[in-house]
C-alpha cells in the first residue's frame, strides 16, 4: 500500500537527493508502478491566448512588462480561434487543452470572455485547464461553475528563493490562489521551474512545499527554464541532466498519486534524458509545436520518441 503523507521534513527530501542515482530513480520507478502503468504518458496541449505585457516581473518570462523580450502584445484571442485550436489538439491526440494568459490576475470582466472558452472546449470532450494569474475565492467558484478541471498555478521555486526570481508578488500569494482553487473544487496543476539560479536545497523545499499542501497537486509540471533574451535569467547555467531527473524522481516520490510532468525544455533534451525521466516517474508532457510562446518538439518527434520507448498516449 502506498502511504500518501504531506508531513515530509527536508532532512528527508534533502536525503533522497544524495541517494545513489541508481538507487533513487529505482525507488521512484517501483513507486510509480504500484501506482500507474509504467508505459502510459498523458498528453496536453497548450494555447496563449492572451500574450505579452503582464505587469509581473518573473524574471524568466518572454511576457513581462519588465524586459524587452521583443514579444508582441495581443489581446485576447477570440473564441472561434481558441476552439479550432483545441480542435486541432484534439486530433492529434491531446486528451487535455490547456489555455495561458499573461495576466497577473484576472478582472471579473476579462474572466466572463474565458468561460465561454473553457465551455467550448469542454463540448469538444476534452479536459479542460487555464492558467490565468491570482484568483480570488469567487473567481475560482465561478470557473468551477463554468466546468473547469484544472487550474495551473506554479510555484515556480522555493519560498527562499522567490524574491530573487518575483518581486511583484509574494510567495504567500500563489498558496492563497491554490487554496481557492482547491476550495472550488478544481484539480491543481503546480509545479515549478529548474534552471533559475537555484540549489539542490531550494529544489527540495521547493517540492516540500508541493508535497505538504493539504492536498497534493493533481498535476506537478517540471520546467526546465527556456532561456528569454532580455530576461534577468537568459545566461544562468543550467541544472545537470541528473540532477533534473533527481527532481522528477523525488518529486514522484514525495508525491506517488500526482502526476508528474515532464514541461517545458523538451527541446533542449534528448531522447535518452527524456526516458529517463519517464523511469524516473514523469507521465504527462506538453504535446504539440508551441508551449506559450517558445518551441516545443513537433508532434512527428515526440509521436517518434513514444514509438521507440513503447509509450501509449
Ligand atoms: N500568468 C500566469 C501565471 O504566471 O501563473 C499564467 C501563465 S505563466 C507563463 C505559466 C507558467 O509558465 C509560469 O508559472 C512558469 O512556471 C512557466 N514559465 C514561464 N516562462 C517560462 C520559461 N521561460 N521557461 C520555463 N517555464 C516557464
Ligand atoms: C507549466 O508548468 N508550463 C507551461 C504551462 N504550465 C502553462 C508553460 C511553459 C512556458 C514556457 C515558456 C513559454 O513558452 O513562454
Ligand atoms: Fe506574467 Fe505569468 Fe509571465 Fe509572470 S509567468 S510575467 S505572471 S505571464
Amino acid at each position: 500500500m502506498i502511504e500518501i503523507r504531506n508531513d515530509w521534513s527536508i532532512e528527508e527530501i534533502n536525503a533522497f537527493f544524495q541517494m545513489p542515482f541508481n538507487d533513487l530513480l529505482f525507488k521512484a520507478q517501483a513507486i510509480h508502478r504500484d501506482v500507474f502503468d509504467p508505459n502510459q504518458v498523458q498528453v496536453s496541449s497548450l494555447l496563449n491566448i492572451k500574450s505579452g505585457a503582464c505587469p509581473e516581473d518573473c524574471s524568466y518570462c518572454s511576457q513581462s512588462s519588465k524586459y524587452d523580450t521583443g514579444l508582441e502584445r495581443e489581446k485576447l484571442m477570440e473564441i472561434e480561434q481558441v476552439l479550432a485550436q483545441a480542435e486541432e489538439a484534439k486530433k492529434n491526440g491531446a486528451s487535455r487543452f490547456c489555455m495561458g494568459a499573461a495576466w497577473r490576475n484576472p478582472t471579473d470582466k476579462s474572466l466572463d470572455k474565458v468561460i465561454p472558452m473553457i465551455k467550448g472546449v469542454k463540448d469538444l470532450g476534452m479536459e479542460t485547464c487555464v492558467t490565468l494569474g491570482m484568483l480570488s475565492q469567487d473567481q475560482a467558484h465561478t470557473l468551477k461553475e463554468a466546468g473547469l478541471d484544472y487550474y495551473n498555478h506554479n510555484i515556480d521555486t522555493s519560498k527562499e528563493n522567490y524574491s530573487n526570481v518575483i518581486t511583484t508578488r509574494n510567495f504567500q500569494d500563489r498558496l492563497d490562489t491554490l487554496e481557492a482553487v482547491q476550495n472550488a473544487n478544481i484539480s491543481v496543476c503546480s509545479g515549478g521551474i529548474l534552471g533559475l539560479g537555484e540549489g539542490q536545497k531550494d529544489r527540495a523545499s521547493m517540492l516540500q512545499s508541493l508535497a505538504n499542501l493539504e492536498k497534493h497537486p493533481d498535476s506537478v509540471p517540471i520546467n526546465l527554464l527556456v532561456p528569454i533574451p532580455g530576461t534577468p535569467l537568459e545566461n544562468v547555467a543550467p541544472p545537470t541532466e541528473t540532477e533534473f531527473v533527481r527532481t522528477i524522481a523525488v518529486a514522484r516520490i514525495l508525491m506517488p498519486k500526482s502526476v508528474v510532468r515532464l514541461s517545458a525544455g523538451r527541446t533542449e533534451m534528448g531522447e535518452a534524458m527524456q526516458a529517463m525521466c519517464f523511469f524516473a516517474g514523469a507521465n504527462s508532457i506538453f504535446y504539440g509545436e508551441q508551449l506559450l510562446t517558445t518551441d516545443n518538439p513537433s508532434i512527428q518527434k515526440d509521436q517518434d520518441l513514444f514509438e521507440r520507448l513503447g509509450i501509449n498516449i
